[in-house]
Parts: C-alpha cells; sequence; structure tokens
C-alpha cells in the first residue's frame, strides 16, 4: 500500500502495485489492487484490507484487463459512413470530431438547448466521469435533464418514503446475523461480496431463506426458497405482518415510539391472512406462516432485500411493505438486524455533488426532463407544447441504452433516426454505438481518476489511473472539456482536472481524506446500529408505515397478470423475469470472449410442465413473443424456472443474439408506481419451438 502514491509517478519502475476502485454498477464496489508491470496492466486483483472487497474479486471484473485489452477496443474517434444500426464507421482525427460535433449541437441549442438529451447511467458509478464534468457542459448548455430511473428509483424512492433515505445496515454485520432474508436478490451472481458475510453467518449457524421467483445459485444454498409468483412481494409482506400480529411477534415499545401509522396498517395486515397472501403469491399459507415464524422469533433477524422485487408496477408499495418488516419485530436495536437495499444515502452529505455537477450553470434556466426508462417514446416524440421540443441531439456515455432500455422496437426506431444527431462516448462498438454519427474512444477505469460512493457498503473509494489512455482514448471529463472549449463555454470550472475533481468529490466532514489518498478507501462514520432508538432521516425521526402525500402501501398487481389483464393472460399465459446473467454485468461484458463462453448462448430458463405442454425439449431453439416483438434463443427445461414463470437471463447484445433482439425485445415502457420505473418483470409471454 505504501506503493499508491508514488507509483504514478514513476510510471518507469518495472512493477508497480496501484490502488482503484471497481467502477461497475454492482453493491459491493470493490476495491482494486492493479499490478502493472513495464507499462502494462498483468492483474487486477481485490483489495484484501478493504472489509466487504476482503481480497476478492468477481470472475468478470477480475477479467478487466482482458475487457481493457481487447483488440475490439475503440480507440480513435469514428464518423459513420453507413445507414443507422449498420455500424459501418471511419476513423477520423480528434480536431475534425469535436469540431464537427460543437458545430452541430451549438446549431441545436441555438434554436432551443432543450432538443440536445444526455443519456448516461452507470457504466461507470464515478464521480467525475459519471455526472461530473458531463452535468456542466450540459447544464452550461441548458440540455433536457434526464430522469435516471431505469435501475432503483422505485425502490428508492420507497426507501425515502420509509426511512426518509435511502439508509440501511452495515453490510459486514450480516456475518453476526441469526435469520437472513435474502429477498429479490440473487447475491452469488450480483453481489459475491455480501454472500461471503451470509455465508460466515451461515457457518455459524444462521438460518438462509431466499425469495425469489427463480430457484437461483443462492436459492440453492439457503435453508429454504419461498418461490412466489413475480410482483407479489407486497402480498406476501402484508401476510407476514397478520401473522407477527396474530402470534404477537410485535416490539409494541419501538412500534409506539419510532413508526407513525402504526395502527392503519396494522388495520390493512389483518385483511391478509396467510390464505389470501398465498393465493396471490401461489405458494401455500404454510409458507407463509413458517416465515411469519421464523422471521418472528429468531432474532436477530435480517433482510438483504434487491432491486430484482420493485421492476413490476407495484415495486414500490412492495418495498415500502418490506422496508416495515424490521420496524414491526424491532430488529434495528441490533446491528446485525434491519435491513439493507440501499446505503447511498449514507453519502448524502459526504459527496460534493453540487460542487461537481454545478446545475448553477443553468442560471435560474428550468430545463425539461426526459425520463431515460421511456427513451422509445421520447424518441419518436413530433414535439409538442407539454412535451416540448422534438429530440434532435443525445449525446450517451456510460450506457447500452438500445440494448437495456425496454420495448426495443421503440428504441431502435429512435436511434434510427436519420435526423437525430448521435454521439456516443463507449469502450466498444456496442448495439447503441452502432447507431452514432459519431462514436468517441473512451477510457476505462485503469486509464482515469475517479472517486466512489457505494450503494452496498459504507466505504468512500478512490481510483487511480495505472496506465496512459490507450490509442487516444480521452476520459469523459477530457471530452466534455474540450467539447466545452470548441463551444465557447469559458467557466473556470471547465479548466478542474480530473484529478482535482477526483481529489474534492468528497467532504473531510464526512470522510478520512487522509486514508482515502494513502489507502484508496476510507468508511463513513455511521453508527453500528444506527436506527436501534429511531432516528430515522425522516423529519420527525420515525419510520412512516402511512407516508406524507402516498397514505398506506399496499399490494399493487402487476400491469401484465390474470387479475389485471385477463384477456391478455389467456394470450399470453408466461410471466416472464430477465434477471442478471452472472458472467455479464448489465450489457458490460457480453463481448469479452471467456466470459461469453462461459453465458454460451441466450437462454430461456422453462420449468418442465411448460415446456412438456408445448413439445419444447431441453436445449431446443424456441421464439419467445407477446405483442409487443419476438425473441429467440435456447430453452433450458430447469427446475431454477417455477411453473408459470420464464427466465431469460442477461441482457445481451442484440447483434449477439440469435435473431438480432434481446428479451427487451419483449418488455414494455409503463412504469412503477413510485419513482417512474422501469417494469421489465412485469411483462407476459408465450413460447414455442422454433
Ligand atoms: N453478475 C452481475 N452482477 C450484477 C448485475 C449483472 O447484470 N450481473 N447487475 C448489477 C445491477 S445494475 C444491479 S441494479 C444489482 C442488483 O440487481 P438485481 O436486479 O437486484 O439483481 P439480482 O441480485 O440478480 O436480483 C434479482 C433477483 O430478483 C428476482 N426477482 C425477479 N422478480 C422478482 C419479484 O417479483 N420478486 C422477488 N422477490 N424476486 C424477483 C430474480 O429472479 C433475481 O434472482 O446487481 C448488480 N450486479
Ligand atoms: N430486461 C432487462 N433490462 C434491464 C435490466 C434487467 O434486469 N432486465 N436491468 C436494468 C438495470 S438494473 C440497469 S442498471 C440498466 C443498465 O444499463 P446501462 O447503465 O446502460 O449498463 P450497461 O449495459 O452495463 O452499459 C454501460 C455501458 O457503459 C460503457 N462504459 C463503461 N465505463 C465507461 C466509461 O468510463 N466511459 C464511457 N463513455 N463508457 C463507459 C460500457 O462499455 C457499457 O457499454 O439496464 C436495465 N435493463
Ligand atoms: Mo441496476
Amino acid at each position: 500500500m505504501s506503493s499508491t502514491t508514488s507509483d504514478i509517478a514513476d510510471p518507469q519502475a518495472a512493477t508497480r502495485t496501484v490502488q482503484g476502485a471497481c467502477p461497475h454498477d454492482c453493491p459491493d464496489t470493490c476495491a482494486l489492487r492493479i499490478t502493472v508491470e513495464h507499462g502494462r496492466v498483468t492483474r487486477v486483483a481485490g483489495d484484501p484490507d478493504h472489509p466487504p472487497t476482503h481480497g476478492a474479486l468477481c470472475t468478470k471484473v477480475s477479467r478487466y484487463a482482458e475487457r481493457s485489452y481487447d483488440p475490439a477496443r475503440v480507440l480513435t474517434p469514428l464518423k459513420r459512413v453507413g445507414r443507422k444500426g449498420e455500424g459501418r464507421f471511419e476513423p477520423v482525427g480528434w480536431d475534425a470530431a469535436l469540431a464537427d460535433i460543437a458545430a452541430r449541437l451549438q446549431a441545436i441549442a441555438a434554436r432551443d438547448p432543450q432538443a440536445v438529451l444526455p443519456y448516461s447511467y452507470a457504466g461507470t458509478m464515478g464521480m467525475v466521469q459519471g455526472e461530473g464534468m458531463a452535468a456542466r457542459f450540459f447544464h452550461q448548455m441548458g440540455a433536457s435533464l434526464l430522469d435516471r430511473t431505469i435501475c432503483a428509483s422505485a425502490g428508492g424512492e420507497a426507501l425515502v418514503a420509509t426511512y426518509g433515505g435511502k439508509v440501511g445496515m452495515h453490510v459486514e454485520f450480516f456475518a453476526q446475523s441469526r435469520l437472513i432474508l435474502i429477498w429479490g436478490s440473487n447475491p452469488i451472481t450480483s453481489s459475491v461480496h455480501f454472500w461471503n458475510f451470509a455465508q460466515q453467518a451461515k457457518r455459524a449457524g444462521a438460518r438462509l431463506i431466499a425469495i425469489d421467483p427463480r430457484r437461483t445459485e443462492t436459492a440453492e444454498k439457503c435453508h429454504r426458497h419461498i418461490a412466489l409468483r413475480p410482483g407479489t412481494d407486497g402480498a406476501l409482506a402484508l401476510g407476514l405482518m397478520h401473522e407477527l400480529i396474530a402470534n404477537d411477534h410485535l416490539d409494541h415499545d419501538y412500534l409506539a415510539r419510532h413508526v407513525e401509522g402504526w395502527p392503519a396498517l396494522r388495520e390493512r395486515a389483518l385483511q391478509w391472512p396467510p390464505e389470501r397472501a398465498a393465493a396471490v403469491c401461489g405458494i401455500t399459507p404454510g409458507e407463509v406462516r413458517q416465515l411469519a415464524h421464523d422471521y418472528g422469533s429468531i432474532k436477530p433477524a435480517a433482510i438483504r432485500l434487491n432491486y430484482g422485487m420493485q421492476r413490476v408496477r407495484g415495486g414500490g408499495n412492495a418495498v415500502r411493505l418490506v422496508a416495515l418488516l424490521p420496524c414491526l419485530t424491532g430488529a434495528w436495536r441490533h446491528r446485525a438486524g434491519g435491513l439493507l437495499l440501499s446505503s447511498s444515502g449514507w453519502f448524502k452529505g459526504a459527496r460534493h455533488d453540487a460542487a461537481l455537477q454545478r446545475p448553477d450553470l443553468l442560471a435560474g434556466r428550468k430545463p425539461r426532463t426526459i425520463n431515460m426508462s421511456t427513451i422509445g417514446e421520447a424518441l419518436n416524440h413530433p414535439g409538442s407544447a407539454e412535451f416540448g421540443p422534438k429530440v434532435e441531439a443525445v449525446v450517451v456515455y456510460n450506457s447500452n441504452p438500445v440494448a437495456v432500455a425496454p420495448h426495443s422496437a421503440e428504441v431502435v426506431r429512435g436511434f434510427a433516426r436519420e435526423d437525430l444527431f448521435t454521439v456516443v462516448l463507449e469502450h466498444f462498438l456496442t448495439d447503441t454505438a452502432d447507431h452514432a454519427d459519431y462514436v468517441l474512444p473512451a477510457t476505462t477505469q485503469l486509464e482515469h481518476w475517479d472517486a466512489h460512493s457505494a450503494y452496498g457498503h459504507t466505504y468512500a473509494l478512490l481510483n487511480r489511473p495505472a496506465i496512459a489512455p490507450l490509442g487516444q482514448a480521452r476520459s469523459n471529463a477530457g471530452i466534455f472539456r474540450a467539447l466545452a472549449a470548441r463551444m465557447g463555454y469559458t467557466a473556470p470550472c471547465f479548466g478542474d482536472s480530473d484529478e482535482a475533481m477526483a481529489l474534492g468529490a468528497f467532504s473531510a466532514e464526512h470522510v478520512d481524506l487522509d486514508a482515502l489518498k494513502s489507502r484508496g478507501w476510507a468508511k463513513l462514520r455511521i453508527a453500528d446500529a444506527p436506527f436501534a432508538e429511531g432516528g430515522f432521516p425522516t423529519p420527525g425521526g420515525k419510520a412512516w408505515a402511512d407516508a406524507p402525500g402516498l397514505g398506506l402501501p399496499d399490494h399493487v398487481p402487476n400491469y401484465e397478470c390474470a387479475e389485471s389483464a385477463p384477456a391478455l393472460a389467456a394470450r399470453y399465459p408466461l410471466a416472464m423475469i430477465s434477471p442478471p446473467a452472472r458472467h455479464f454485468l448489465n450489457s458490460s461484458f457480453v463481448n469479452v470472449a471467456s466470459l461469453r463462453a462461459a453465458e454460451r448462448e441466450p437462454l430461456l430458463e422453462m420449468h418442465a410442465d411448460d415446456a412438456a405442454a408445448r413439445g419444447i425439449a431441453h436445449g431446443a431453439e424456441v421464439r419467445v413473443f407477446n405483442d409487443r416483438g419476438e425473441y429467440r434463443c435456447k430453452a433450458a427445461v430447469s427446475a431454477r424456472a417455477r411453473p408459470g414463470v420464464v427466465n431469460g437471463l442477461g441482457i445481451w447484445w442484440r447483434k449477439m443474439g440469435l435473431n438480432g433482439t434481446n428479451v427487451n425485445e419483449l418488455t414494455h415502457q409503463r412504469l412503477t408506481d413510485l419513482g417512474r420505473a422501469p417494469t421489465f418483470y412485469d411483462c407476459l409471454v408465450e413460447v414455442r419451438a422454433a
């Protein structure tokens, strides 16, 4: 570790170790040790000293060097020569590319800057290469604002409506829990560092229970698995509350002192006996009773909730209901009890977001906001008084919307518009980059500075560049800095270096900046059991059963299910969920040969009964379809699928799919009850042998 600060200063040293941070959209945000030999990264390893990372990395990020040195990396600016979507480009120099892009954006902005749309998400979660210099650039322009809802905003707003912030347990203390509910989460795939703590607990005798429609790799290793129907978690939580009340597993003192609105919620829960909840969830009343008994009697009890269960119409209500369970039993009294969905709210005061993003550059202008989850609709909108101007230019960075956004047919139609000017900052020629007028080569985490907070633990991290940018790549911040200069933006903030921004990202009041610099990470100062005596970040310090402006939470059935849409369910009787593939990260890593080889091909897991009823054999090619489109993949007849539910794993690049599509060919653009988020797992389909 002594090596970290000086390494960069001595690039000739034969072997150096550089301290970094994993940039990916994952709760674990690992601290990295990068080995550089003669100027080339030869190893990316986990920092053994950083408690959540514990010296280990997932399979994907241990291949980060393979991804960075991939011969298919985009290393020069590219200009389109083919039709949109064809992916035919010719290399151009930076000067020519920047001059043309600046001129095109300037001409549009002169009419109405809101016709320019930034589109970005969490390709990197860094505060500098994410919404740092980019936000300054678009704020200065007065471009449309982007509502970044594609992943977590239903659950996030539900947490805020319950605890007043996106806060929860310290991940480390799950190791001391006696009962862990792993709810809507498959940590062996998506959060292996949490799984490490859960295994420690298991070895010490804790009981682990998975609540997930899919029999995941994780569910298999738990003591029990409750395979409920997608979108029925709110009903299950109400059934559990019924049983906690009926058997008096309540912490009356905690409820009286630290929860607002409990008497009304109690009345609602009493209308949900186990039989009713079980019928909605597609499980047995005995499973509801047993789960309530375990949750009410084993202490300390912790819930690891993840975003998988909020990608349905009622996702916000469901998260509110689950998040109240630890308030009923007083589980928060112990540091190994409570709940963790997100820890990002703990960083609220610590992150210098306003200084990095400079919303003040809007100077009183109030641009319209476009929801990233309905980008298909937005790009095809002709413009109106209500919507504002037609979108004429889109600048994409840290995201691959053509692959990841719902209702692909609409998204592709939008990005294929010949009158749309599209710039994509990327490492690779993704499905989205194929639609660009210009692709600009971006650096990877090995090549740039950044600062990171986390949403699954409570440490701030710093990422130092290990090597110089490959080819002509520039950091996102560097690209927006250069564009700003071309556009004539002269505010001094456009001169800030990446390094200065990274080092200034956190406040000294909340983060030990010396530790951050010397060791690469520093833990926030938060009490071990932050809500042992209430003190939630709501205005009155109480958790909200009855949230201001929202009323009581309730079970909200899916848009697409027999209860809400019987005629649709008759035509398309199977519910499709599309959770992460283990060797991909959303659509990242799909192009890394060794990882794609591990996933082999796009799969749809089906229960044997559903496959037999359709004459589908294991390994057969199938058509998965609904009114929105058709997706081809291979059937995996598997006990991982419950009857009536099919699992389409991972977000493949469309161009690597069997018929040039992926699961989002089938998903729709309707939004969640809270948070304006997509409902990827609220989707009915039918399947036939191809
Ligand atoms: N390897 C890998 N890791 C990842 C990702 C990846 O793509 N690959 N994605 C990253 C991202 S962006 C995120 S947001 C995080 C978290 O991403 P999440 O989407 O929370 O991912 P998972 O942990 O796989 O948990 C989702 C689980 O929820 C289940 N599920 C689906 N519908 C329901 C439902 O209605 N109710 C319940 N109870 N469960 C349901 C799925 O079967 C799946 O096992 O993971 C991150 N980590
Ligand atoms: N059907 C279905 N769809 C889903 C989901 C699902 O479960 N099912 N999950 C949803 C979720 S949870 C999320 S978070 C979204 C994720 O959607 P995205 O945020 O779009 O994530 P990725 O697909 O990983 O694409 C990120 C891109 O950013 C690029 N990138 C990485 N680092 C940098 C950088 O430093 N600079 C630049 N310029 N580019 C960089 C990568 O090469 C990659 O192509 O997808 C959502 N879509
Ligand atoms: Mo996500």
